[in-house]
């Protein structure tokens, strides 16, 4: 064995050891992951590519990862799609997307050279393992009339017989933005001003609704209303509600993923309401979609960890995807989500039949699946204990509260691990209701957990030290009840074998 390939396999079961590190949703084989990137499904396979760093558990010289599934849970790693070269992406291939240019497989994203990121593009094979990089930029510099604070990560849709692209942005003193352009061939494109602005107003690092000075990330696209709503690429021609899915930053610090809901006329996107994609913040960051073959609008984020620097190279990775979610606009335009139905199919053992559980519930296991319906009145409230030890010394609390006509969530982590090298901050929102019962889903696995009360989701990480805490109980107090309870152990999906550079 050559020293780097010992390298690899040293790095890649050191990843593997960690008893944190989660075994049904998608992992790099070890070392660094960042945003989904080029989500699609091609002749009935779905792709994943990523923001990868198969040196080590940190962000440097990235490159895309890329791994395919028939079942949107279990994952073959292909060749590592695109590396660093010595052009335009020198310092990392950054974030973009997939397209197909007549046929011929096309990545749009961005180079990094120079400390900066300019709009880049890669040919792929018919298989997409192979892929030949441009020399030179797509779109040579950002639009000089306007005074930027970043540039970078794309949107491209055919519209009107024309390509269209988005490259994420913002114009200092003012706010995060999208800027839109137009082409006939990928490669040569006419810049047609801002899409939208928003109002960055005065830094609130702390308010999970700010928008930030940049957006990165943006991904545009139209749906309608409804639990069976369509949905397909932005198209001006139409009355359909558009949605801007972006990812609010500011000065190096990845804030939270928000959705802007609008009309778009072809040129413009007029706002009408802003909304938190997920109250778990950074920890789902970065989120792109896209509309697979049965029209569903499906999307990943990046689970951002919550350990420091130091915990997580001592692990040897770091980052996984969340499971696919599929989005829907309710009745009433709130955007929801939950796990893609194929999720199911990994449930193993049932832990609680599904009978009527008016007391509580008592569990144990860090790979669950629990789906429960509770009615809670003002006043009641319910408490879901995860990953507690005997002793309470670790445990992570959900609370859910009526508010008014809705939900108040809560997700308390700071008893969550005995380690001092963690993210401990609790994260809190709003659910607007549907109806008196609450339907929530929690997905454990390991340091993950994810939380869908009415198609609302919570993404957050914990790190339990002891080996013990893995007891879970659901109580109600006051005027609440729980209605019913079921869980199921939840199946492993990761490949058997994995390499660092497949
Ligand atoms: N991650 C990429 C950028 C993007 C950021 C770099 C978001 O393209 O803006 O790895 O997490």
């Amino acid at each position: 064995m050559n020293h780097a390939a010992a390298q690899d396999t040293g790095l890649v079961a050191r990843a593997q050891a960690d008893p944190l590190r989660p075994a049904y949703h998608f992992t790099s084989p070890a070392g660094w992951l960042n945003d989904p990137n080029g989500v699609g499904q091609r002749d009935g396979i779905y792709h994943l590519f990523y923001q990868y760093n198969p040196s080590g558990p940190f962000h440097d010289r990235i490159h895309w990862g890329h791994a395919v599934s028939r079942d949107l849970l279990h994952w073959s790693d292909r060749p590592i799609a695109l590396t660093p070269g010595d052009g335009p992406d020198a310092e990392g291939c950054w974030s973009g997307v997939l397209v197909d240019d007549g046929g011929t497989p096309t990545i749009v994203y961005s180079g990094r050279a120079d400390g900066r990121e300019l709009p880049c593009l890669a040919v792929g094979s018919a298989d997409l393992d192979t892929w030949v990089t441009l020399e030179q930029p797509i779109i040579t510099a950002p639009p000089a009339e306007y005074d930027i604070t970043e540039y970078r990560d794309h949107c491209v849709w055919r519209e009107n017989g024309h390509w269209r692209q988005l490259v994420g942005s913002g114009i200092a003193g003012r706010g995060g933005t999208a800027f839109l352009y137009e082409s006939e061939d990928l490669r040569t494109w006419t810049e047609l001003g801002p899409l939208t602005v928003g109002d960055a107003g005065d830094v609130r690092l702390d308010d999970p609704e700010w928008t930030g000075t940049m957006w990165e990330c943006v991904d545009f696209f139209r749906m309608t209303r409804g639990d069976d709503g369509l949905t397909g690429p932005p198209d001006g021609t139409s009355d359909d509600e558009h949605l801007l899915i972006f990812s609010a930053w500011h000065e190096g610090h990845t804030l939270h993923p928000l959705v802007a809901v609008g009309s778009y006329d072809g040129q413009r996107f007029v706002i009408d309401r802003i909304q938190r994609l997920d109250l778990g913040g950074r920890h789902a960051y970065a989120p792109q979609t896209f509309r697979d073959e049965a029209g569903r609008r499906v999307l990943w984020s990046w689970m951002q960890e919550g350990r420091d620097d130091a915990a997580t190279a001592a692990v040897g990775w770091s980052g996984a995807m969340t499971v696919p979610r599929r989005l829907w606009l309710d009745d009433d335009g709130v955007l929801r989500s939950e796990p893609v139905p194929e999720l199911t199919t990994l449930r193993g053992e049932q832990l609680l039949p599904a009978d009527e559980v008016s007391s509580g519930v008592d569990l144990a296991g860090v790979d669950l699946d629990i789906e429960f319906t509770a009615t809670i009145d003002a006043g009641g409230r319910v408490d879901v204990v995860l990953f507690a030890t005997a002793d309470g010394a670790e445990r992570t609390v959900l609370e859910l509260r009526r508010d008014g006509d809705g939900l108040r969530v809560k997700l308390d982590r700071s008893r969550s691990t005995l380690s001092t090298s963690c993210d401990t901050s609790s994260h809190a929102g709003a659910v607007p209701a549907t109806d008196p019962t609450a339907r929530v889903r929690i997905l454990l696995d390991r340091s993950s957990v994810e939380v869908f009360v009415d198609g609302i989701a919570l993404t957050t990480r914990v790190y339990p030290t002891r080996t013990d805490a893995r007891q879970i109980s659901i109580s109600a107090t006051g005027p609440a009840r729980l209605d019913t309870a079921r869980a199921w152990r939840l199946d492993d999906a990761e490949q058997p074998e994995r390499v660092l550079h497949p």
